[in-house]
């Protein structure tokens, strides 16, 4: 990373727009950092602070046109993501005005479907686009009924508590009869499943034991699957750094950092961690492994494992190999997770010496049977028996959205819902929403599949026959695995509509596009870190709409005005009387805590974040504290009111895929499951300098893009075997597809396995000519498996993919989806 010359920028820009002050102190208990108010630094310049998921940021405007941007507030280490704001407004990748695929257009609702991704554009007025939408969707409903109609558009669009698009379609669609959506997320799709069984919470989006805590007390991290220096550059509210500078404090302290991870990530990297490269999936062998050693060293703490846990006996008679014939020793783990025996018999040692706190990350969930590697996480830190102490334990979110750092004292911003007021007596939209809903990564099955029945967490779900498909702030035809299937799956609908800032892949294989504005470009509120509620920043609109591009509220209450429904969206209230609802809310909470805040309008005048304070209560917050101090009187959420290492209620499900207890069952591709055809593992984590697809199309890509591709990282002696150097263009085909991509040959990631970071966009050269089509760019999803974690959970399961990679001979075809589609400038 090239830090020093970063900074040299950063420092730079500070100086030229005053912007990352530390400032003055405001009255009533909050401190008020950072910026100075917006400042005129000449007459036709003026400074704008506004927010994204990527944290506050400042913007310079000049004669009307922003240049500029950089921190808002000091972060702890750079973060370019907030530097690139006039690249997204002015991208060449932007949707300009509403547009229709010509064979569309010609027979609305009645098309050539398979013409999808690859129709010529026609361009059309506001008017005509928003009749067109309202009348299919119209048609739709009344032949199917809200059971044809899928909205549930996952995706991670822009933060701000009222333009936040997801919301507004539902709440649109509400408004209109209800929608199909959906259960659970790609993010912890098996997690957030499983872990209520365990632990009676989802625990994955929950506070962690407070960072002060762990500096003081924990002897060891360990980031297992986690690269929290790279997944805390952005938040799901906005992001203020905070994890990433306890991360670095941490390491100041000089105390072990472990990193259990088959790339020597950013994070391993930047806090110096010891790196213990494994073979991608193969977690729970490992764990396996390590328990295996404390029992035979009479190092699992039973007292522990008695009083707080419940069934322990029946897993015990499986680790030692009593119930299946296979003690999973140390041994046994490394042959199949490539960390050696001694290793592993050391971390036993160590973790039961050392008060050691397991950070557990969730790229090790997203993978076939991905439930067990969590289950198996908290069954390791049970037998462990630090649970609920200082510093001890195991974590699911340090790496997310600044996990762990104590919640303030302040209030909280109200948010649009989903939900507008309906008259009482009035059928409502839970008659209809909550009906139909499937695991969402089975999506591209249920349009394939109308009908289908599967078995879900105990349950049977059948999937509805989706007609039309409204998306407005996801990216699927980046994010869903198997891409190719879900090319086919798309073609099922009659109508696909995508609201869209630009042409992404998802866009592109859409019928009507319909233009959004950035968060730049309209006014809205955030918090920062989700779960300390530390900040709020104002998100101030710094230049008006480009092109025709429309916020997506704006769209949404012109069609439910379509629909005669308009009141009910709206309420009747402006962008600015919205937003000072939201804000009053938190002033009302805030006072009720005891917390003084400014006005709406002093407060939105300031052009500044304000910062709430953390009481020492929080700081010294221990997650499972008061389970382990009276675990009678506060019993965990499960049946048994303990940590289920054995839980009935799955048992009783009878899934050959997810048994009563953690256990490892191999999954159908992985380093240990190759074929002569496919001899390499996949792995794809997150990107250092994207939010998965965002920002893909702005000059960061220069920093990583090797020959205009997606860089994929291989070993040298993997390149060397197949004549491959640092900076060639390479062709990556699984069983399912085949990308180009550039490599770069890198001892950071663990022979046999090549690493392709998720969010490059889908660049098909060949779409509907060829079975599988060539994506020129690099979208690791077009190799991935398209299968449920389990029928537990069903959750996604991407890092189960085997690859083969060789170098590309030839004229490598030109990347064009960052371009402007045919006919549509
Ligand atoms: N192989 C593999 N695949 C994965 C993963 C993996 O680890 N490996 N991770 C998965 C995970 S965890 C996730 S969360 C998903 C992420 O998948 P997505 O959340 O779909 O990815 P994003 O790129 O954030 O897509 C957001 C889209 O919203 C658009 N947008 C932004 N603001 C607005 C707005 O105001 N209005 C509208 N209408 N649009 C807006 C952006 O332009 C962008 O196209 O990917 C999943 N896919
Ligand atoms: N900069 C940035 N930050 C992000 C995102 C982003 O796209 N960009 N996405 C956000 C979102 S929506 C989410 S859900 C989170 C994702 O957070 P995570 O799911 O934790 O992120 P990943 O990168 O998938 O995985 C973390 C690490 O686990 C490793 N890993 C993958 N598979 C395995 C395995 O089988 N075993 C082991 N031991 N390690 C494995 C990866 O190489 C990576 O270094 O991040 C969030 N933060
Ligand atoms: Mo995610």
């Amino acid at each position: 990373m090239k830090n020093n010359k970063v900074n040299k920028q950063r420092r730079d820009f500070l100086k030229k727009t005053s912007l990352g002050v530390a400032g003055a102190s405001l009255t009533g208990g909050m401190t008020g950092m950072l910026t100075q108010p917006a400042m005129a630094i000449e007459a036709n310049l003026t400074t704008v602070v506004t927010a994204a998921h990527w944290g506050p940021i400042g913007v310079v405007v000049q004669d009307g046109k922003a240049v500029k941007s950089g921190p808002a507030m000091q972060p702890a280490i750079v973060n370019e993501l907030q530097s690139v704001v006039p690249d997204q407004l002015y991208s060449e990748t932007r949707v300009k005005y509403p547009m229709v695929r010509k064979g569309f257009l010609a027979n609305p609702g009645n098309s050539d479907t398979s013409m999808r991704g690859r129709d010529e554009w026609v361009r059309v007025s506001w008017d005509e686009a928003l009749d067109l939408v309202h009348n299919q969707l119209q048609r739709v409903r009344d032949k199917h009924g809200s059971s044809g109609i899928f909205a549930g558009s996952y995706g991670w669009f822009s933060c701000g508590v009222l333009h936040a698009s997801r919301t507004l379609l539902q709440r649109y669609m509400n408004a209109t009869g209800g929608f199909v959506g959906h259960k659970g997320d790609y993010s912890t799709g098996a997690a957030q499943v499983i872990m209520p069984h365990v632990l009676g919470t989802i625990e994955v989006y929950e506070q962690q034991t407070s960072w002060d805590d762990v500096i003081a007390n924990s002897d060891i991290i360990v980031l297992w699957a986690a690269n929290p220096l790279t997944t805390m550059r952005i938040a799901w509210t906005s992001t203020d750094q905070k994890g990433i500078e306890y991360f670095k404090k941490f390491q100041a302290t000089g105390k072990r950092i472990i990193c259990i991870d088959p790339q020597r990530s950013e994070s391993a990297q930047m806090l110096n961690a010891e790196w213990l490269p494994i073979n991608t999936a193969t977690d729970v062998p490992l764990m396996l492994g390590i328990a295996h050693t404390l029992v035979s060293e009479g190092k699992h703490d039973k007292e522990f494992l008695k009083k707080y846990t419940k069934g322990y006996e029946i897993f015990e008679e499986y680790l030692l190999g009593k119930s299946d014939g296979q003690p999973k020793t140390a041994q046994w783990a490394a042959d199949i997770c490539g960390i050696p025996a001694a290793t592993i018999k050391q971390l036993a040692a160590d973790f039961s010496k050392n008060r050691t706190m397991l950070m557990g990350g969730w790229g090790m969930q997203r993978q076939r049977h991905g439930e067990q590697s969590h289950w198996m996480l908290v069954t390791l830190a049970a037998m462990l028996g630090q649970i609920g102490l200082p510093g001890g334990g195991f974590g699911l979110s340090y790496h997310y959205s600044n996990g762990g750092v104590p919640t303030a004292t302040g209030g909280t911003l109200g948010s649009i819902t989903a939900n507008p007021g309906v008259a009482a007596g009035a059928k409502t939209w839970l008659d209809d929403t909550s009906k139909v809903a499937f695991p969402l990564a089975r999506i591209a099955d249920v349009l394939l599949h109308p009908g289908k029945t599967i078995d879900y967490n105990g349950s049977q779900i059948t999937y509805p026959d989706i007609k039309a498909v409204y998306w407005a702030g996801g990216n699927p035809f980046v994010h869903h695995q198997d891409t190719n299937t879900l090319v086919k799956a798309f073609q099922r609908p009659d109508v696909v509509i995508v609201n869209e800032v630009n042409w992404t892949p998802t866009a592109r294989m859409a019928d009507i596009v319909l233009p959004a504005t950035t968060s730049y470009e309209r006014n809205d509120l955030t918090m920062s870190g989700d779960y300390s509620n530390l900040n709020i920043f104002p998100m101030k609109q710094v230049v008006p709409p480009q092109f025709e591009a429309k916020n997506d509220y704006d769209i949404f209450a012109e069609l439910a005005k379509r629909a005669g429904v308009e009141e009910q969206f709206t309420e009747g209230k402006t962008e600015m009387e919205w937003l000072e609802e939201f804000y009053q809310t938190a002033f009302t909470t805030a006072r009720n805590n005891r917390v003084a805040m400014p006005r709406f309008e002093k407060f939105w005048a300031a052009n500044q974040p304000l910062t709430f304070e953390t009481g020492e209560a929080a700081r010294k917050w221990i997650r499972y504290g008061e389970f382990r101090e009276d675990p009678l009187l506060n019993p965990l959420g499960t049946p048994s009111g303990k940590i289920e290492i054995f839980s009935d209620v799955i048992a009783k499900m009878h899934y050959d895929d997810c048994k009563g207890h953690p256990s490892w069952m191999e999954p159908e591709e992985y380093a240990g499951n190759v074929t002569p055809e496919y001899p390499l593992a996949l792995v794809t984590p997150h990107p250092y300098y994207r939010l998965h697809s965002q920002l893909a199309h702005t000059s960061l890509r220069k920093k990583y893009a090797v020959q205009d591709r997606e860089p994929v990282m291989i070993h040298p002696a993997d390149a060397k075997v197949r004549g491959i150097q640092d900076g060639d263009i390479v062709r990556i085909e699984s069983p399912r597809g085949q990308v180009l991509a550039g490599a770069v040959v890198t001892e950071n990631v663990i022979q046999g396995t090549v690493a392709l970071h998720e969010g490059a966009w889908y660049d098909p050269l060949d779409l509907g000519k060829s079975a599988k089509p060539l994506c020129k760019n690099g979208c690791p999803n077009v190799l991935t498996r398209d299968e449920g974690t389990s029928k537990l959970a069903q959750g996604n399961s991407p890092n189960t993919c085997i690859v083969q990679v060789e170098k590309f001979v030839g004229k490598a075809p030109e990347v064009t989806v960052f371009k402007q589609p045919k006919h549509a400038a």
